[in-house]
C-alpha cells in the first residue's frame, strides 16, 4: 500500500527489515545499544561486528542514547550503507509520555537521514515487539509522524515501513487509510 506525503513516497510492505535496500534502515535499539532480540539481534547478525564497534565507540563518547533519541553508524554487510539506531519508548499503558517519545523516534530518525542526505529509509515498527507497545496505537503515531515531517521537508524521496507478517501489515494498512480520511 502506498501514499505521497509531500514530495516523498511512502510504502507500507511485508518483510524483513535486513533485507531493505534503502540508503538507511532503523533499528529499534536499546538505551545502551548493547544489541538484543528482534531487529536489533537481526540487523547486529546481517551487518556484521562493524555496527557493534561503532556503537560501543559512540556510548564511550557520548552515553546512553536517551528513549525518542537516534544515532547513526554505517550499514556493515547490509544492503543498506547506513544503520541509524532510535529507542523506543517501553509501553507502561500510555500515560507516561510513549507517544511522544514514539513520535520523537520516527522524526530524529528522518531528521537525520535528511542531515546526511540520505534519499531512501525503512523503518520496522519501533516498540510493539519486546517493548509491547499496541500495533494500533504505535501505526497511528508512526504513519501521523512521517507524514507531518515529510509534507514540512522536502528531500527525501521514500519511506518504507517493513512490517513483520501479514497481521502486522494489516494493522498498518488500517491505520493508513484513517490517516488519508483523516486528512485527506
Ligand atoms: N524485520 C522487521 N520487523 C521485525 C523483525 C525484522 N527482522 N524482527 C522483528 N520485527 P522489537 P522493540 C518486528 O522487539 O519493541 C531488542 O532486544 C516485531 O514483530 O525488535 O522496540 C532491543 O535491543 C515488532 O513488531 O523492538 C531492545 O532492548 C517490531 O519489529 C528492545 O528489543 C519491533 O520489535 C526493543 O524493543
Amino acid at each position: 500500500m502506498n501514499a505521497r506525503f509531500g514530495e516523498t513516497d511512502f510504502t507500507l510492505v511485508e518483510g524483513d527489515i535486513t533485507h531493505q535496500d534503502t540508503d538507511a534502515i532503523v533499528n529499534a535499539a536499546n538505551t545502551r545499544l548493547m544489541g538484543g532480540s528482534g531487529v536489533d539481534g537481526a540487523i547486529h547478525r546481517a551487518g556484521g561486528p562493524v555496527i557493534m564497534q561503532e556503537c560501543k565507540a559512540y556510548i564511550r563518547e557520548h552515553g546512553s542514547l536517551p528513549v525518542g533519541e537516534a544515532m547513526m553508524t554505517t550499514g556493515g554487510q547490509l544492503h543498506a550503507r547506513y544503520v541509524i539506531h532510535t529507542v523506543g519508548p517501553f509501553w507502561h499503558g500510555g500515560e507516561h509520555g510513549e507517544p511522544e517519545k514514539l513520535a520523537s523516534c520516527y522524526r530524529n530518525s528522518l531528521r537525520l537521514a535528511l542531515d546526511h542526505g540520505l534519499k531512501t529509509v525503512a523503518f520496522p515498527s519501533i516498540s510493539t515487539g519486546v517493548y509491547r507497545y499496541p500495533m494500533d496505537r504505535a501505526a497511528r503515531i508512526a504513519l501521523g509522524t512521517i507524514r507531518d515531517f515529510c509534507e514540512e521537508h522536502s528531500g527525501l524521496e521514500e519511506v518504507r515501513m517493513v512490517l513483520f507478517g501479514e497481521a502486522a501489515l494489516k494493522v498498518y494498512e488500517e491505520a493508513l487509510t484513517a490517516e488519508k480520511d483523516r486528512k485527506g
